[in-house]
């Protein structure tokens, strides 16, 4: 596979170098790969502290088929529901969360964005009920909450999992799809907090489940918007669409590259076996993260407006150079990331479809400095993953890597090649554990397919 030359932009301190020049040395207990080791490893976590699996000691790993995880999720919740409610349940439905390869913080600019569904899912097992209630068991929480099915409210605690449901189950019934009473137990491989959409998730397996109890289908642009808009009104997060579309849309094998004006989705090709996307969670949420998202979307609606325009996704950069002076410094850098990204995604979408890595990689590269520094969304500690990912480079098999979502914490998405996966993670997990004293987790996915009725009574 071809690779561009090492990008000589960023220097990284000594000490990362040279704990990068040491390398890692990773133990296994038994000295054996995994009975269900693929080569190809399409969905794998090294996590040296939370998944704790016999035969690894420094960085444990564990793998198994897209299937495989799908149905222990499935598996786990029957039983769950089982134990609680003393029946089997009637309806299982999934839905996954996303991460974002390219195109970050343009969905509400109207511009283009490409994520693509992983491995991991909220799925919900639930059965019926008499009363008009829904009966919530959140296995993340341990915790038990009821909802009226005419009349839902929130939570009185703000961010609390129930109002996306609260709010995905108000915008059913908006829309005259009610379902009767239910008991439900949710469980999700999702992790919370990591920008990969673990609400969404949860919104879109809801709309799944009223589809299956009712018999009824939501037009997927209807149900990823009412998925939106839940979370807008329940949850209180002014969120673009991507996440939403992902969770309802996305392909398995596709990137989905999706303009956020027209919502036209187009599903490119994603399968080559030779690169592997790597998700790294820093395991850090910043507590500016909500505000600063607003603050950021107030920015570019500002910019625009300034510029005579609905919108970022119709300013040129030519434009933005003569008109300068309408602009203050701030409102300048964010719509300069803006008019970048959107002709990145692009770029990247028809590097994709050529399978040009060295162009992806580059344009992955850029993006995370224009987050980094135009848009002032990344941190510390996803910079540091993305730096010690660029001194591997293509020689060491890193294509290109960026943070992902919303920032200010959560994950970055390299593009590895998947012959040299194994040293990539393990290396980046101990420096970053090295660096900040926080065990990061290693999460690989091949793309996977939106929302689904496992099981539709
Ligand atoms: C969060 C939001 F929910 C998305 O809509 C999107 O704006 C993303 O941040 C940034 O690209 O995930």
């Amino acid at each position: 596979m071809p690779f561009r030359g090492q990008d000589a932009r960023h220097l990284p301190h000594r000490a990362l170098r040279s704990i990068l020049c040491r390398g890692v040395e990773v133990k296994r207990n038994d000295g054996n790969r995994p009975d269900r080791y693929p080569s190809r490893a399409p969905c794998m976590w090294y996590n040296a502290g939370a998944i704790a699996r016999p035969g690894f000691s420094s960085i444990r790993s564990e793998c198994s088929m897209t299937t495989t995880l799908l149905d222990q999720l499935v598996a786990s919740s029957t039983n769950r529901f089982q134990e609680l409610y003393g029946r089997k349940p009637r309806w299982l439905v999934a839905a996954p969360g996303r991460v974002n390869i390219i195109g970050e913080h343009i969905d509400y600019n109207d511009g283009f964005v490409l994520p693509m569904a992983i491995e991991r899912y909220c799925v919900i097992a639930a059965g019926e009920t008499p009363g008009n209630d829904a009966t919530l068991f959140s296995v993340a929480t341990d915790e038990e909450i009821n909802i009226s099915v005419a009349a839902p409210s929130r939570h009185a605690t703000p961010g609390h999992w129930s109002n996306y449901v609260a709010g995905v189950l108000a915008g059913c019934i908006a829309r005259k799809l009610r379902p009767a009473g239910f008991q439900a137990v949710i469980e999700s491989s999702v992790p919370v907090g990591g920008g990969l959409s673990s609400s969404a998730a949860i919104e879109v397996a809801t709309a799944t489940l009223v589809e299956a109890m009712t018999g009824a289908s939501i037009e997927p642009v209807e149900k990823a918007l009412l998925c939106q808009r839940a979370e807008h009104e329940y949850a209180g997060v002014p969120c673009g669409i991507m996440d939403q579309f992902a969770s309802v849309m996305c392909r398995a094998d596709h990137l989905m590259l999706l303009d956020c004006r027209s919502r036209h989705v187009e599903h490119i090709p994603f399968g080559d076996p030779g690169v592997t996307v790597v998700i790294i969670n820093t395991h850090v949420k910043h507590e500016l993260a909500n505000g600063e998202y607003s603050r950021r979307r107030d920015q570019c609606q500002s910019a625009a407006r300034k510029l005579g325009l609905n919108s970022l996704r119709d300013a040129t950069l030519d434009q933005l150079e003569s008109q300068r002076n309408k602009l203050d410094l701030v409102e300048t850098r964010r719509a300069r990331h803006v008019l970048g990204e959107i002709s990145r995604t692009v770029a990247a979408a028809a590097a994709i479809k050529a399978s040009d890595w060295p162009r992806v990689g580059e344009l992955m590269d850029a993006s995370h400095d224009s987050l980094r520094d135009d848009y002032e969304v990344s941190c510390r500690e996803l910079d540091l993953l993305v730096d010690l990912a660029r001194e591997i480079g293509p020689p060491g098999g890193v294509i290109g890597s960026r943070m992902t979502g919303g920032g200010f914490g959560g994950c970055t998405v390299s593009l590895v090649e998947t012959e040299k996966l194994d040293e990539v993670a393990q290396r980046l997990a101990k420096c970053y554990r090295d660096e900040t004293d926080i065990e990061p987790s290693v999460l690989t996915s091949r793309p996977a397919r939106g929302a689904r009725v496992v099981r539709a009574g």
